[in-house]
């Protein structure tokens, strides 16, 4: 289907009948492209993102033509951070086209955010061709120097006679390989496509019967190349998951752990006496041993385990950070697992990584120690973490019942209303920090992402909803700052809207997050607020108002509940908490203190 205005699913339109040839009679080019496309199709694309252009006429011609699913969107800034999203929330690779010339370069961003975060992002870049290159040819550019250090590959092709179905086939093929599982595991990649004028080609007819116009109708299928990751070695699971010592397995950014690692990781902790702890990006319902507030528990002089799996991200907080620094400095070790040949190693003290299928892994080491142990460990520092995880909770719960109208209470509670098979999106900066430190248990809780590869406050809108239209049928909302909305407000206007969609954004005049890092002490006043915190002009809100936008201000908390209801209804809102810097940072001062005041009383005397 196509949808060049921001609507959900607007309707394909019937392909031209009488008067005009079928696509694979408008020229060679556009025979070409739907011959890759329909070889893609049969390999798992189902969605493309378009961003008009000229060159790029016989790539746009063909999708036109085609059975993908084409969203069309005039800025290629927000088409890639869209397609980013479908890809990111649907797993599946995801393709963008756009002309040549600084068209292209506008992938950037989402390539560099793709690369990082692996997700499979085709970007296919119309092109001159070859012998118009270094010869001041108009919108001519070097378009694959500039993205080679993000993508996994990068193919160029040209457009000529001479391809055959059979070169487009294998052309797919090694598209799909690179997206899929390069060693890197899945990332992005670049097709480049040189087009000669006429843009649609030559007509059929008038090209080689061996080459073009074979079409691709009863061409095999074949497979892309697939790693296939095994458990590590019994001996060295053996020893990383010794019955005895106390551990920590740390889970960042896993999603719904489809795999299996998320039930065999809490049955693990639960088997070990460790703590399992995750992040909120980590889909895990509060089963038995898992804890939540890592990030607070390690403010606090906690007990110290002598070794911590980590599988995923690490977490954002420099106190857990800090936390594992502690553990090698005291002869511990930090090991990573994960199934990818990525160095995961951000604060440099990491003392071992292994790549491997990470649940295999899991499972494996349950089935070791359930021939050793008779009954499930039970170690006192695990028990001790658990129940000041729980204390926690409820001074949080306290806290937010008191102060309804914080940012902090906006943000716990739409995560609480919202649902299992429900989403969330979240901005970089204070968002995913309210998310990942005061969320709250939940029985039943949604799937939480975000940007997180390179933490750009770029592209959150546009991710957002290209992560709400790959599951157009379940409500996804966002949590948002006021500057990453007005950042990205513009695909409000380019982009397809969310059937069932909630926008909340926290608008506390600026970049909060300037006040929370260890630089704000030492800045002045006037400097921090014009050379950071950069008020904006104008209210999101109003802007947002102005756009015809559906904008619902809310005073507190709890007017979510029926805007949540709302949206789940088939309605896309926008809820614009409307507060201030000076507030927040007041509320966030007030509730530290208080947490850490529990946790030194919580604390046994050394
Ligand atoms: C593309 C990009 N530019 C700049 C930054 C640096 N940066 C990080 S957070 C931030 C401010 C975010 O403000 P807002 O979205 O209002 O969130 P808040 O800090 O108030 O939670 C900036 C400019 C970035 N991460 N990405």
């Amino acid at each position: 289907m196509i949808s060049s205005v921001p609507t959900p699913d607007p309707p394909k339109p019937d392909p031209p009948t009488s008067g005009f040839p079928k696509p694979e009679h408008l020229g060679a080019n556009v025979r070409l492209f739907s011959i890759l496309l329909d070889q893609l199709n049969r390999l798992g694309l189902r969605h493309v993102v378009l961003a008009p252009g000229s060159r790029s006429t016989p790539l746009a011609v063909a999708l036109a033509h085609s059975h993908l699913s084409v969203s069309v969107c005039l800025d290629e800034r927000a088409a890639a951070f869209f397609a980013c999203g479908v890809a990111r929330r649907g797993g599946e690779p995801v393709m963008v086209v756009t002309t040549s010339g600084t068209a292209s370069l506008e992938l950037v961003p989402a390539l560099a955010e793709a690369s990082l975060s692996g997700v499979p992002l085709l970007v296919v870049t119309a092109d001159r061709p070859t012998r118009l290159k270094g010869v001041s040819a108009p919108q001519t550019l070097d378009q694959v120097q500039v993205m080679a250090s993000f993508v996994r590959a990068s193919i160029s092709l040209e457009f000529a006679a001479s391809l055959t179905s059979r070169d487009l086939s294998s052309v797919a093929l090694q598209l799909m390989t690179e997206l899929r599982g390069s060693p890197n595991g899945p990332g992005p990649v670049q097709l480049n496509v040189g087009i000669e004028e006429p843009l649609l080609g030559a007509p059929i007819g008038q090209v080689d019967q061996e080459g073009a116009t074979v079409f691709s109708e009863g061409m095999k299928l074949r497979r892309p190349l697939t790693p296939r990751l095994g458990s590590l070695d019994a001996e060295v699971v053996g020893e990383i998951f010794r019955p005895g010592r106390f551990g920590w397995l740390v889970f960042g950014g896993v999603g719904d752990g489809s795999d299996g690692s998320i039930q065999a990781a809490t049955e693990l902790a639960n088997q070990l006496g460790w703590v399992f702890a995750v992040d909120a990006r980590t889909k895990v319902a509060r089963q038995g041993a898992t804890v939540i507030h890592l990030d607070l528990l390690t403010r606090g002089s906690i007990p110290i385990p002598e070794i911590v799996v980590v599988i995923g991200d690490f977490p954002l907080a420099r106190s857990t950070m800090g936390a594992l620094r502690r553990v090698v400095e005291a002869g511990g070790e930090v090991v990573t697992l994960g199934d990818r040949f990525v160095v995961r190693d951000p604060g440099r003290f990491v003392t071992g990584g292994y790549v491997v299928d990470v649940a295999a892994t899991l499972r494996s080491a349950l089935t070791q120690n359930s021939a050793v142990l008779a009954e499930p460990l039970v170690t006192p520092e695990g028990t001790q973490l658990l129940a000041l995880d729980q204390h926690i909770d409820r001074t949080l719960e306290d806290v937010t019942q008191a102060e309804p109208d914080s940012e902090i209470a906006v943000a716990r509670r739409l995560y609480g209303l919202l649902r299992s098979d429900e989403a969330l999106f979240s901005s970089a900066s204070m968002p995913i920090r309210y998310l990942d430190q005061f969320r709250g248990y939940h029985v039943d809780p949604p799937l939480v992402a975000m940007n997180r590869g390179a933490n750009g406050i770029d592209g959150v809108i546009s991710t957002y909803l290209g992560f709400a239209h790959a599951q157009p049928q379940q409500l996804t909302a966002l949590l948002v700052g006021d500057l990453a909305a007005l950042y990205d407000v513009s695909a409000l206007i380019h982009l397809p809207l969310p059937t069932k969609g909630l926008i909340v954004v926290l608008d506390n005049q600026g970049g909060l997050i300037f006040d929370q890092v260890p630089p704000a002490s030492s800045i002045s006043a006037d400097v921090q607020t014009a050379f950071f915190v950069t008020p904006p002009r104008i209210s999101p809100a109003s802007l947002l108002e102005g756009m015809g936008l559906n904008v619902v201000r809310i005073a507190n908390a709890e007017d979510l509940d029926v805007l949540v209801k709302r949206a789940r209804d088939g309605e896309f809102l926008i809820a614009v908490l409307e507060g201030t810097r000076a507030a927040s940072h007041a509320a966030l001062g007030s509730l530290y203190a208080q947490i850490d005041g529990q946790l030194i009383k919580e604390q046994p005397n050394p």
